[in-house]
């Protein structure tokens, strides 16, 4: 798949990539994903503070990203004892595609939200060097995805991701909080149950 040279939108130096994904190329990575998720089931996180996160989770590639009441971290196994299956190829394409990077992520997140669930602000800082982007694909029903400042609080903007979009944090961008308000369900008929998911790429080590 040839990636669009430029993105259709910058937002506070995130790149979107509005559609980048046709409904055939999402369709395909929805497949690769559910191989995924049949040897790593999704499951539901703690944070730190005992709270069930209302987003399910699980990962693929050499890290999947964890939290319970130890904190936030990255694991080499999923919580049933085995390890995280590959990146699919289908997601790699995408990250080189879009970053135009040589290096391989360590871990794809993978983020389901059903009709209710939302991710509070916070910034993506359990990696070890934050030069490296953090990549987001986004499929199923669009979330309202807002982003703010390095620090936390000040004032914010919010953008609705589709299904199909892709979106590149990274330079200056890569440390600024971001979160999902709330998702709109029967916006997408790309899942069969509905909701959305979101894969986000990211080089760990
Ligand atoms: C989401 N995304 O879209 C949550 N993080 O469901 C993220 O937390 C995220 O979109 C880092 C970079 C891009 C993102
Ligand atoms: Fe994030």
């Amino acid at each position: 798949m040839a990636f669009p040279e430029r993105p259709t939108l910058t937002l506070r130096g995130c790149r979107i990539y509005q559609k980048a994904l046709s409904r055939e190329e999402q369709v395909r990575m929805l497949e690769a994903l559910r191989r995924v998720i049949t040897s790593a089931p999704f499951f539901s996180p703690t944070t730190r503070f005992g709270k069930q996160m209302s987003v399910k989770m699980t990962s693929a590639g050499k890290y999947g990203w964890y939290s319970d009441a130890r904190g936030y971290r990255y694991e080499e196994k999923h919580p049933c004892g085995q390890p995280w299956p590959p990146i699919p190829e289908e997601v790699l394409n995408i990250w080189h595609g879009a970053t135009g990077l040589d290096r391989t992520p360590d871990c794809c997140l993978i983020n389901l939200y059903r009709d209710t669930a939302k991710m509070g602000m916070h910034q993506d800082r359990d990696e070890a060097d934050f030069t490296w982007p953090v990549l987001s694909i986004s499929l199923g029903d669009a979330g309202l995805f807002r982003i703010g400042n390095e620090d936390r609080g000040g004032k914010t903007e919010s953008i609705w991701l589709e299904s199909g979009d892709v979106l590149v944090m990274g330079g200056p961008a890569r440390l600024l909080h971001h979160g999902i308000d709330r998702i709109r369900p029967g916006s997408s008929t790309l899942l069969p149950k509905g909701g959305r998911i979101n894969l986000t790429c990211r080089v760990v080590d």
